[in-house]
C-alpha cells in the first residue's frame, strides 16, 4: 500500500456557526474558530474540514451558495479566511473547505441569469424541462421534496434540484460550467487550502432521458450515472493532479465496487469517499450489519483505495446518542466509539463536540428546529393528515440538528458558546457536559481521544495494518485484528450494555501481550487473553 500524509492524517469537522462565536451575534464564526485553533491542535488532529462559508442565502445552512469567491457575513470576510488558513498552517495543520457544486442557490447570478429567458446565454447551466401533460416531468423525489422539478411561469418550463427548491442543479455536461468551476477551485487552493470535501459529488452526471422510475423513493437514481468518472478525471487533470491535497468525495447510493472507480489510486480521480452504508442502513446500532459493511468495504478497496471512517457529521445525529449508549455509559461508549472508528481501516474523522461526548436533542416544538430536510419533512408528512406530535417524535431521532446544537465550553450561559442568544437551541445538558467538565474529569473523553490519535502518530500499524474479523458472529463484541509485517494488534470492543465474556484461542496466550490502551481504569495487565471478561463498553487495544 502506497504511504500518504491523508492517509495517516485524522481530521476535524468544523460546523462554524455552531463552533466559537466571536461577536455575540449568537452565530458562530471564522474568527471565533481562530480563537479556538489551540484547542484543536491540542487534540492532536493533522486536518481541519470547514463545511461552506461561502456567500449564500443560507436556506441550507451554506450548501446553497450564491458566490463562490465571498464570504457569507455571518461567517467573516476573505481577510479573515486567509488569516485562518495562515493561523491553521502555523500549527502545522491544514485545512480543507467543502465544495458545492452539483447545484447553486437560486440567488446566484448564473441562475438568475438562467432563469430570466430561454435564450440566455446561460440558460444551459441549469436543468431546463417541458412538463408532461401539465405536470412534473418525471416522478423523481428530491432530498427535501416530493418532487425534483420546479415550475417557473416567466419561460414555462421546469427546472430541477436534487434539493431544495432554492438550490437548482447545475448543468455538468455544459462545458462552460465545468470551465467556470475548475476555475474557482483553483482560486481557493491557490490562497493555499489544502484539499477539498466534495459535497454529493457523484450527482454532477445525470441519468440520460430523465425516466420515470418504479421506486421514487429510493434516490439512487440520483447518484453514480454514467459520465460522473469523466468529469472528475477531467477535474482531476485540470485541478486536483496539481496539488498535493486530501480530497474526500461524498458519495452516497455507493457500494465498493463503484466506490473503486472513485478513489482507486490508478484512477485519477479522488482521494478517498465518504459512503453512506452504516449510515442508511443503520437507523440505530446493528453490530452484525455493521461488521458486514467494514468486512465488504475492506475487501473492496484493500490495497486499492482508501477508505474513510465516521459514524456522524453535521447531517447525521451524534454518535453517542444513535449508535452509543448516551445515558448510564455515555462516557466508556463515547471512547469505545472512538476506540473503533480510530482502529478501522480508513481515515477517521471527528466531528466537533464528539470528542467530549457530546449527544443528541430532542426539542419539544418544531419551530425550535432549524433543518429544512425535516421542516420539510415535518411539512408534508402532516399535510397527509398525520398527527403532527407523532410526526415531531418520528422525526426526532434522525434529526440533522441533533449534531448543529452549539459546542458546549463550559457551564455558563448558553454554553459559553456566544454572549448572544444562540442561532438554535444549546442542548440543555450543557451543564454536565462540556469542554472543561471534560478536561477537568478524571475520565476525560478528549484526553483519551488525544491518546488514540498520537497512536496513530506512532504506529503504522493502526493506518497500514491488514484487517481481519476475529468474531463475525457475535452480536455484542467486535473483536479484530490489524497487522503490518510482525505486528498484531488486536481490538477488543464489547458493544454492550452487559458484561460478556470472550475467548479467543491459544495464539493469543503469549506472555507478551502489551495493553495499549483501554477506556476502563482498572484493567489487570496480567490477564490471559484467551479468556477475558469485557464490561460494559469495554474497549482494550493489545498488541500481541
Ligand atoms: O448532504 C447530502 C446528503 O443528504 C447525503 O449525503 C446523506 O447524508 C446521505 O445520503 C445519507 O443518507 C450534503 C450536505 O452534507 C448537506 O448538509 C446538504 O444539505 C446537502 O448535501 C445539499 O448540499
Amino acid at each position: 500500500m502506497n504511504k500518504a500524509w491523508w492517509k495517516e492524517a485524522v481530521v476535524y469537522q468544523v460546523y462554524w456557526r455552531s463552533f466559537f462565536d466571536s461577536n455575540g451575534d449568537g452565530v458562530g464564526d471564522l474568527d471565533g474558530l481562530i480563537m479556538k485553533l489551540d484547542y484543536i491542535k491540542d487534540l492532536g488532529v493533522d486536518v481541519i474540514w470547514l463545511n461552506p462559508m461561502f456567500q449564500s442565502p443560507d436556506k441550507d445552512n451554506g450548501y446553497d451558495i450564491s458566490d463562490y469567491y465571498q464570504v457569507m457575513e455571518k461567517a467573516g470576510d476573505m481577510k479573515v479566511v486567509e488569516r485562518l488558513i495562515n493561523e491553521v498552517h502555523q500549527r502545522g495543520m491544514k485545512l480543507i473547505m467543502d465544495l458545492v457544486v452539483n447545484h447553486t442557490s437560486n440567488q446566484h447570478p448564473w441562475f438568475i441569469e438562467s432563469k430570466s429567458s430561454k435564450d440566455n446565454p446561460k440558460r444551459d447551466w441549469y436543468i431546463w424541462k417541458d412538463g408532461v401533460d401539465g405536470k412534473e416531468p418525471n416522478n423523481w423525489r428530491s432530498y427535501f421534496h416530493p418532487t425534483p422539478w420546479e415550475y417557473d411561469q416567466t419561460t414555462n418550463q421546469y427546472y430541477f434540484h436534487s434539493f431544495a427548491v432554492e438550490q437548482p442543479d447545475l448543468n455538468w455536461k455544459n462545458p462552460e460550467v465545468r470551465h467556470e468551476i475548475y476555475q474557482m477551485m483553483r482560486f481557493w487552493l491557490n490562497k493555499g487550502i489544502d484539499g477539498f470535501r466534495m459535497d454529493v459529488i457523484n450527482l454532477l452526471a445525470k441519468l440520460e432521458g430523465f425516466p420515470d422510475t418504479e421506486t421514487p423513493y429510493n434516490l439512487s437514481y440520483l447518484g453514480n450515472n454514467p459520465g460522473i468518472h469523466e468529469y472528475l478525471q477531467e477535474m482531476n487533470r485540470e485541478v486536483l493532479s496539481a496539488y498535493d491535497i486530501l480530497t474526500v468525495g461524498e458519495i452516497p447510493f455507493v457500494t465498493p465496487e463503484d466506490g473503486l472507480l472513485y478513489v482507486g489510486e490508478n484512477r485519477n480521480e479522488l482521494n478517498t469517499l465518504f459512503h453512506f452504508e452504516v449510515a442508511d442502513d443503520m437507523k440505530t446500532w446493528d453490530m452484525i450489519t455493521f461488521k458486514q459493511i467494514q468486512k465488504r468495504w475492506y475487501e473492496g478497496l484493500n490495497g486499492q483505495g482508501w477508505n474513510s471512517q465516521f459514524l456522524n457529521n453535521h447531517d447525521h445525529t451524534r454518535q453517542v446518542t444513535r449508535y452509543g449508549n448516551d445515558h448510564i455509559y455515555r462516557v466508556q461508549s463515547a471512547k469505545l466509539l472512538a476506540t473503533m472508528i480510530h482502529t478501522l481501516p480508513g481515515t477517521p474523522y471527528i466531528y466537533q463536540g464528539e470528542e467530549i461526548g457530546m449527544t443528541g436533542v430532542k426539542f419539544n416544538h418544531i419551530e425550535d428546529y432549524n433543518d429544512i430536510a425535516m421542516k420539510n419533512k415535518y411539512l408534508e408528512e402532516v399535510a397527509k393528515g398525520k398527527d403532527s406530535t407523532q410526526v415531531l417524535k418520528d422525526l426526532q431521532l434522525l434529526s440533522r440538528d441533533n449534531s448543529r446544537t452549539p459546542m458546549q465550553w463550559d457551564n455558563s450561559e448558553n454554553a459559553g458558546f456566544s454572549v448572544g442568544k444562540p442561532w438554535i437551541k444549546v442542548n440543555p445538558n450543557y451543564v454536565d457536559i462540556n469542554v472543561e467538565a471534560d478536561l477537568n474529569s478524571h475520565d476525560s473523553i478528549f484526553k483519551y481521544y488525544k491518546k488514540l490519535i498520537a497512536l496513530r502518530k506512532e504506529h503504522d500499524v493502526m493506518v497500514y495494518g491488514d484487517y481481519e474479523d476475529l468474531l463475525e458472529h457475535d452480536d455484542k463484541l467486535y473483536v479484530y485484528s490489524r497487522t503490518l509485517n510482525d505486528i498484531t494488534w488486536i481490538i477488543m470492543l464489547n458493544h454492550s450494555d452487559d458484561e460478556v465474556e470472550l475467548r479467543l484461542n491459544d495464539m493469543y496466550a503469549q506472555k507478551e501481550n502489551t495493553l495499549i490502551i483501554t477506556n476502563y481504569a482498572d484493567v489487570n495487565e496480567e490477564e490471559s487473553l484467551v479468556q477475558i471478561r469485557l464490561r460494559p463498553h469495554e474497549a482494550r487495544i493489545y498488541q500481541i
